[in-house]
């Protein structure tokens, strides 16, 4: 068997893979020891890629739904059949009738996340919508906020940092999130090594706490924008801000105090569960750190004050000097730079308009998720009659997914461009199956803006196509000319073969335009290494003055609703509270029909502290009933003492049983879909992103 070289595409960490292919048959995937990226590290979920092109449950050719169930049709007539549906509720309904839903394997691939700017832009339609208002929203409202592009998002520079404080978030299980961490394990442990701190706060002792932490410090679920002002406050109050060096790059440092002053550690430590003392230490910690680094993740924007918090961490790091300095905050440099381009496109890029029921704003050309479902059900002008759904799974993976799954009962006409027929797209009219990654080969053009390490690579494709699926841009390509125009196959098919290679023609000429003059043709598969990350803030920050905003007006609006929440909190804990978590051979919903990721023991559990458990009468590996206000869902119980009394950690992505007919062996293992839980009516409301984490709930035996 011969030997191709590839970079997996499943998380942020760009693993470079050896792959061994004959025929149509892939063997063995190793890590390539040498990617100068990834250095050999590789996770379970590499040799899943096998299984997923093997998964006899993946769709090989277009399916229609019928009065008996799916049934396999061509693409003439499936492509036919969409254009023609979604014309007509158009012409009838307007374009706001058709709503878009984009997933997150979108921004894993550059023909997708391309096709999808093309689709997005051929329907026209104001009710777009993405995971983004599930995850990252909160921090990129926060960069756009103070740096004046959503996409100037700094990373940690974990080679050359000396500490490294860390809220909500996992790399050891995500392997990074808005941070390419290839070779996440060598590079915590080096960190280690080196005598450099990581102080992990979360309300779980997750895998980055046992596996590389220095300390751990479980902190009350949304309660991070209330410890990152205490932090703030003990900084200014020591002086231990450089504030001259501070201003000659940002404005409203002196705004940013007198909030902070507000909220010293002694006011908020009741309400967020970290005693005062421990809160200073951390600050002082911070600022005596010879290069530190804050990070915050999922679990700093799913949560009540998602934005808030991200604002604030950027801010420590800019006032302890820390941003845009090697072993800080870095910014990479990419070589297909989509940053200019994103800010011509993306001007004021919020609340341009609003959710037509709710009202939720707008952000980046997207409505928050939660208000899909209302979108639908909701009579009137403008309401939601057809939802094209790419590369998403929302049954699973946004809040009260059992609502969003009646209305999507209820639509007019739906149609799915995806792998599976699950949770989501069984309830579409026609399917469009797309190829295995093997057969499109990819470039990270949107992760390759969060490497830890400027880097480039490029996979060719190293498979060819032997069933009847397609290339996502070719169908999204496709799509996109047939709801613009009128069906002429001959026009159709003259336009689907002049922009087969446009994706490629668009990153070849990013990259010869780029900083490094590089060319798609002279990247071979294992990645071009660029260099550590270099300062480059004058090139990131694009606000009308130039300058850092570190008190920006949208944020500062949304701290008195913090306050109160700080003492009431301090009154009264707030009661049971759930969070997710992830797994390693888990991605979000949909690797679980591949055998080698859900075998051995179930990972489905509620993992409740010992004290809960007792107060509650619940013995370990008792199947409990968890309650919130719209739902319930069934678990197992595990009695844990890495939780924080009073918080529940159940994992999302679960929930297949009602796809069991189609996904053998994910509908085997079913397990509770957390986002049963999770109320689409909890939002915070700057965005409107979902709290995810931090969902009031009960807990009693099933
Ligand atoms: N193996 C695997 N890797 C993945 C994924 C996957 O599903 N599986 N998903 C990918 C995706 S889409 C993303 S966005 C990233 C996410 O990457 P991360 O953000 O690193 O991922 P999580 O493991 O969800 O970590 C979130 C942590 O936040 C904690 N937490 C919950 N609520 C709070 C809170 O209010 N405050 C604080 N401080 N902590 C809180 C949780 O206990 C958990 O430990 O992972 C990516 N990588
Ligand atoms: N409770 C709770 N909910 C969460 C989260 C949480 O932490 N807790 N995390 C949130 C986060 S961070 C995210 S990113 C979202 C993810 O939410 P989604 O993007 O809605 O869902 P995924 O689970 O990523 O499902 C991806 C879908 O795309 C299909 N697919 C996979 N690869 C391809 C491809 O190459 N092409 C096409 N066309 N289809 C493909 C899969 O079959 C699957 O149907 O979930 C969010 N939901
Ligand atoms: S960590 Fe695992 S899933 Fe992520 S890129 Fe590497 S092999 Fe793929
Ligand atoms: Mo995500």
């Amino acid at each position: 068997m011969a030997d191709h070289r590839f970079t997996c595409n499943l998380c942020e960490a760009m693993c470079g893979l050896q792959v061994k292919i004959e025929g149509s048959t892939i063997g063995a995937i190793r890590g390539d020891p040498d990617d100068p990226f990834s250095r050999g590290h590789v996770c379970p979920k590499a040799n899943a890629l096998r299984e997923l092109h093997e998964d006899p449950d993946r769709l090989r050719s277009p399916m229609r739904k019928t009065a008996n169930g799916f049934v396999p049709i061509g693409w003439d007539e499936a492509l036919q059949l969409v254009g023609e549906k979604l014309r007509a509720l158009r012409t009838a309904h307007g374009k706001d009738a058709i709503a878009l839903y984009v997933g997150n394997p979108t921004v894993h691939s550059h023909r997708a996340s391309l096709g999808s700017q093309v689709l997005t832009a051929a329907l026209g339609t104001k009710n777009r919508f993405d995971p983004n208002s599930q995850d990252s929203n909160p921090r990129l409202f926060a960069c756009w906020q103070m740096y004046g592009d959503p996409l100037s998002i700094p990373v940690p520079d974990i080679d050359r940092t000396q500490h490294v404080l860390m809220l909500g978030a996992n790399p050891a299980v995500s392997n990074g999130s808005m941070w390419a961490l290839g070779d996440v394990r060598r590079r915590f442990a080096a960190l280690r090594e080196r005598g450099g701190s990581l102080v992990v706060v979360d309300p779980r002792v997750n895998e980055t706490a046992t596996t590389w932490a220095t300390r751990h410090h479980f902190i009350r679920p949304g309660g991070d924008a209330a410890l990152l002002f205490a932090l703030l406050a003990v900084l200014f109050e020591e002086g231990l801000v450089q504030e001259g060096a501070v201003r000659v790059v940002a404005r409203g440092l002196g705004a940013l105090r007198e909030l902070a002053r507000e909220l010293p550690p002694e006011r908020v430590a009741p309400a967020i569960g970290i005693p005062a003392p421990v809160i200073r230490a951390m600050a002082r910690e911070l600022a005596a750190a010879k290069a530190a680094c804050v990070y915050g993740r999922v679990g700093t924007c799913q949560n009540e004050f998602g934005p808030v918090a991200s604002w604030l961490i950027e801010a420590l790091n800019v006032v302890t000097g820390n941003l845009d300095r090697p072993g800080g905050s870095m910014f990479p440099t990419p070589a297909a730079d989509i940053g200019p381009l994103g800010r011509v496109v993306m001007k004021e890029p919020y609340a341009r308009w609003r959710s037509r029921v709710r009202g939720l704003p707008e952000f980046l050309g997207a409505l928050p998720s939660a208000v899909l479902a209302e979108e639908i059900e909701t009579p009137g002008e403008g309401q939601i009659r057809a939802l094209v759904c790419f590369a998403g799974n929302p049954v699973l993976s946004t809040p009260n997914g059992a609502r969003l799954e009646r209305a999507l009962g209820s639509l007019d006409f739906m149609v799915a461009v995806d792998m599976y027929l699950n949770e989501t797209t069984r309830h579409a009219d026609v399917v469009l199956p797309t190829k295995h990654v093997f057969e499109t080969g990819n470039f990270d053009l949107v992760l390759s803006r969060f490497t830890v390490r400027n880097v480039a690579k490029y996979s060719a494709p190293i498979l060819e196509t032997t069933d009847d699926t397609r290339d996502d841009w070719d169908v999204l390509a496709d799509l996109a000319v047939r709801i613009a125009g009128p069906d002429v196959a001959w026009l159709q098919r003259g336009l689907r073969r002049a922009a087969r290679r446009l994706p490629e023609r668009i990153v070849d000429g990013l990259l010869r335009t780029g900083r490094y003059g590089l060319s798609l043709a002279e990247l071979d598969s294992r990645g071009r290494e660029l260099g550590p990350l270099v300062p480059s803030l004058r090139e990131r920050v694009h606000t009308v003055d130039r300058k850092i905003q570190l008190a920006p007006e949208l944020l500062v609006r949304d701290v008195p609703r913090l306050v109160r929440w700080i003492d009431a909190r301090a009154r009264d804990g707030g009661g049971l509270r759930l969070v997710g978590r992830r797994h390693l051979r888990s991605n979000n919903s949909w690797m679980h029909n591949a055998r080698s990721l859900v075998k051995g023991p179930a990972r489905t559990q509620v993992l409740l502290h010992p004290s809960d458990a007792e107060r509650l009468g619940l013995p370990d590996g008792a199947l409990v009933r968890l309650r919130s206000r719209v739902g319930a869902v069934t678990a197992t119980l595990t009695v844990d003492a890495a939780m924080m009394p009073g918080v529940a950690s159940l994992p999302h992505g679960w929930g297949h049983a009602s796809a069991a007919a189609t996904l053998s062996v994910a509908g085997a293992i079913g397990g509770p879909n957390a986002n049963e839980l999770t109320d689409e009516e909890l939002v915070e409301p700057v965005l409107g992103t979902s709290i995810l984490n931090g969902v009031p709930i009960t807990i009693e035996r099933a």
